[in-house]
């Protein structure tokens, strides 16, 4: 099909670039610049690590000259302000761009509108709103932490029709089909850690690393909760030594183990005075280490915590046509429940999609 030349055709193609790059920038959004001139594209860029030149720079350095009089398409408004970078908005207009195309406003309140406000003070023509909600979506994760320091937490489950993760003999290979998983993996990818319950790292073993055929070198930071520090030495995770491990406790925990978990490398944080972690304390910690984005990979416990403290952003569940019933047979989300079906949980702006033979629902948690 041939696709009309218009500011979307060149606004996709610079989210297609910032969105390839999910999961490199750490706190940082993912954005894509492109610069066309003419009729024709001269600058391509995307911002592609943190601390590193944003978008827009790679994009003007490869269009020189032919930056001046050009339009510059970009994903997210020009930064305003000096960061690990200077500002972009000062680049395009030293550079004199005739017309910028954003896809959204900067959440990050120093920008927050200053850089689309700074290039029109210079007679730059702005357009605000070309494929924002795809733009939205891309930097949801960066929107929650740049306005609250508290990472984005999607909870990802793969369960039984009956909502079960396990059979009740403990059995859970596998629920999900091997589509599901590689799925899985690339949702690894594009968080900053990923998080369990040590029921989980008692009954799995889990290694928590990305398994994608080219993702090896980017790990994501696995992080337990575990009250009574009863993690294992012996435990996986111990031995790959491929990325950060962080175990969230509580004040009570016992300091001999809490010795031994940081003799083998594990940051071990207090969170709360117990019995049980405070978990808006840990994504408060967590925040402050400048982790902005974590995948929960349960178990029920956890999750069910999660979802009681109204601390999860996105519910990522991954259903196989299987039913397995079993009384003590753990749930997906494990908590008391509510009394009044008025007072469920419920998933906005939901997804469903078949993967396979499986189901996928995705969205958005809201408590009444
Ligand atoms: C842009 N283009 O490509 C990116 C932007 O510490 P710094 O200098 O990297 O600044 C980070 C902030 O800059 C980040 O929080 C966000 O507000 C903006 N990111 N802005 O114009 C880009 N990555
Ligand atoms: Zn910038």
């Amino acid at each position: 099909m041939e696709l009309p030349v218009n500011d979307e055709f060149y606004m996709s193609l610079a989210l297609d670039m910032a969105e390839r790059a999910q999961g490199q920038t750490g706190i940082n959004p993912v954005v894509g610049c492109v610069i066309v001139k003419g009729g024709a594209l001269v600058g391509l860029g995307t911002h592609l690590q943190r601390g590193t030149a944003h978008a827009e720079v790679h994009a003007v350095r490869m269009a020189g000259d032919q930056a001046e009089g050009s339009t510059v398409y970009v994903t997210l408004e020009p930064c305003s302000h000096h960061g690990k970078t200077p500002p972009c908005s000062d680049l395009l207009i030293k550079a004199k761009v005739k017309r910028v195309v954003v896809a959204c406003e900067d959440p990050n309140p120093v920008v927050a509108g200053s850089g689309i406000e700074r290039l029109r003070r210079h007679g730059i023509e702005v357009d605000v709103g070309v494929l924002r909600e795809r733009a939205l979506r891309l930097n949801e994760k960066f929107a929650k932490y740049i306005t609250t320091k508290l990472p984005y937490v999607t909870i990802k489950t793969a369960s039984t029709l009956d909502g079960k993760i396990a059979a009740d003999t403990g059995d859970s290979k596998w629920i999900s089909n091997a589509e599901a998983r590689l799925q899985a993996h690339a949702l690894r990818h594009r968080h900053q850690a990923i998080m369990v319950g040590i029921g989980t790292v008692l009954a799995d073993d889990p290694s928590l690393t990305t398994r994608h055929e080219r993702a090896e070198g980017l790990q994501p930071v696995r992080i337990v909760v575990d009250s009574g520090l009863r993690m294992p030495a012996e435990a996986k995770m111990f031995k790959d030594g491929t990325s950060p491990i962080v175990v969230l406790t509580t004040e009570q925990a016992p300091a001999e183990r809490r010795r031994m978990l940081e003799e083998l490398g594990a940051e071990v944080v207090a969170c709360g005075a117990g019995p049980r972690v405070d978990l808006r304390t840990a994504l408060e910690e967590l925040g402050r280490r400048e982790i902005g984005s974590i995948l929960v990979e349960g178990g029920g416990t956890l999750n069910g915590e999660l979802l009681q403290a109204r601390l999860a952003d996105r519910i990522v569940m991954y259903i196989a046509p299987k039913i397995v019933g079993g009384k003590h047979a753990p749930h997906n989300f494990d908590f008391e429940g509510i009394r009044r079906m008025a007072d469920a949980i419920t998933l906005n702006e939901l997804q469903v999609e078949q993967v396979g033979d499986n189901i996928l629902v995705s969205g958005k948690p809201a408590w009444p």
